[in-house]
C-alpha cells in the first residue's frame, strides 16, 4: 500500500512510528514521501506528537493521487506525469520508439505543444486542465485505429459523468460536449504497416477547472468547473476516465469491433436523431443521423432518403457550435 492510501484509510492523525512499522519504511523515507506529496498539491497536515494527517486531496494532481485512485489491471499501471511537457502524445510516441509497452500512460499538467487534429493546436494552459495519453498495441489490423477515438470518447463520458453529474454527450467522432461546447477533444495517432500496429496512441484533453478561455475559443469551449459551477478534482478525473476505458477496451478487443458499445455510444452520441451536415470533400450536404456502426462509421439518411456512411470528413452538427 503507497503512503497516500494509507493515510487515506486511518482519515485521522497517524504517527510516523506507526506509519514506519506499517509499512516497512524508515522514519526519514516517510519524511521524503510526505514532501513529494505535498508538492503534488496534497495538503499534510504535521502535528508534533500526533503526527500527519491528509487534510485535503481534491486539488492534488500527479501520479501518487491519480494512482491511489485508479482500479486498473494494466492500463495506467506505469503512470508519467509532466508537469510541462510538449505534448503527451508525441511522448509516448518517443517511448514508444524506445519499446515501451502496451498501457503506458502520460498525463501532464500543462503543454507547450499540444495538439489537436490536421494540425491544430489545443490549448493546456497552467493547473486547470488535463492532457493525457495512453499507448496501446491493439494486435489487430490498422483499420480499427480510428475506432480507439469512439472507445475513448464512450470512457471520458462515462468518467466525466460519474465524477461530475454534468449531461455529457458525445459528437461524432471525437468531441466531448455539453450545453452545445466542446469539454474534451480526443486526438488518435498510429504507427502501423499496412496489416500490423505497432502501435496505437490515444490523447485525450479535459477542461476540468479552466475559468475562462482565450478570445479565439471562448465561444465554443467550455470547462467541467463552468457547466458545474464548482472546481473538481482532475486526479478522480483520470482514475474514473481511465478506469472506463480499460474495461471498454477490453470488451473492444475481444468482440474485435464496436458491436457490443455501439448501444453505449449511441445513447450519449447527440448526432442521433439530429440533422447534421456534412463537410465531405466531394461536396457537403445534408442529413439526418442515425448513429454510428460496428466499425464506427456515421450513419446518414440523406434528404433524398438514401443511406449513406460517413468515415472521414468532418460532420458539424445543427444547434452544436454556432450551426442552426
Ligand atoms: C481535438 O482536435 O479536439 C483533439 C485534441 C486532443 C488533445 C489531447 S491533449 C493530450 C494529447 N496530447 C496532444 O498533443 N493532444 C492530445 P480538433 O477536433 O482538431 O480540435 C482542435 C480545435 O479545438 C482547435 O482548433 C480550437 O479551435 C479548439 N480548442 C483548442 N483548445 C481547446 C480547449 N482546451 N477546449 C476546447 N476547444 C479547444
Amino acid at each position: 500500500m503507497e503512503l497516500i492510501e494509507f493515510l487515506k484509510e486511518k482519515n485521522d492523525f497517524v504517527s510516523g512510528q506507526e506509519i514506519a512499522d506499517a509499512m516497512h519504511i524508515s522514519r526519514n523515507a516517510i519524511w521524503k514521501q510526505i514532501e513529494h506529496l505535498r508538492k503534488e498539491g496534497i495538503e499534510i497536515e504535521a502535528v508534533t506528537g500526533r503526527g500527519y494527517r491528509i487534510v485535503n486531496t481534491s486539488d492534488a494532481f500527479g501520479e501518487k493521487s491519480i494512482r491511489s485512485l485508479l482500479h486498473t489491471k494494466w492500463l495506467g499501471r506505469e503512470l508519467l506525469f509532466f508537469d510541462e511537457i510538449d505534448s503527451t502524445n508525441d511522448e509516448l510516441k518517443r517511448r514508444a520508439d524506445k519499446g515501451a509497452e502496451e498501457g503506458l500512460v502520460a498525463v501532464a499538467d500543462i503543454q507547450s505543444k499540444g495538439k489537436g487534429r490536421r494540425g491544430r493546436a489545443w490549448e493546456t494552459p497552467a493547473g486547470v486542465n488535463i492532457a493525457m495519453s495512453y499507448l496501446l498495441r491493439p494486435g489487430l489490423a490498422p483499420d480499427i485505429a480510428p475506432m480507439m477515438t469512439l472507445i475513448m470518447a464512450i470512457a471520458a463520458a462515462k468518467g466525466i459523468r460519474e465524477v461530475s453529474s454534468l449531461d455529457v454527450g458525445i459528437k461524432w467522432p471525437n468531441d466531448i460536449v455539453v450545453n452545445g461546447r466542446k469539454l474534451v477533444g480526443i486526438l488518435t495517432e498510429m504507427t502501423a504497416e499496412p496489416d500490423y500496429i505497432h502501435e496505437v496512441i490515444v490523447g485525450t484533453g479535459i477542461n476540468v477547472n479552466t475559468e475562462s478561455f482565450p478570445e479565439e475559443i471562448k465561444a465554443t469551449a467550455t470547462s467541467m468547473r463552468i457547466e458545474g459551477g464548482k472546481k473538481y478534482s482532475r486526479s478522480k478525473v483520470v482514475a474514473a476516465v481511465t478506469d472506463a476505458f480499460e474495461t471498454y477496451y477490453e470488451i473492444f478487443c475481444a468482440t474485435g469491433d464496436l458491436s457490443a458499445l455501439r448501444p453505449d455510444y449511441n445513447a450519449a452520441c447527440v448526432n442521433v436523431g439530429a440533422g447534421v451536415r456534412v463537410l465531405d470533400p466531394k461536396g457537403e450536404y445534408d442529413g439526418m443521423a442515425k448513429g454510428i456502426d460496428n466499425k464506427g462509421e456515421l450513419i446518414v439518411i440523406k434528404e433524398d432518403g438514401s443511406e449513406t456512411r460517413v468515415y472521414a470528413g468532418e460532420v458539424s452538427v445543427r444547434g452544436i457550435y454556432g450551426y442552426v
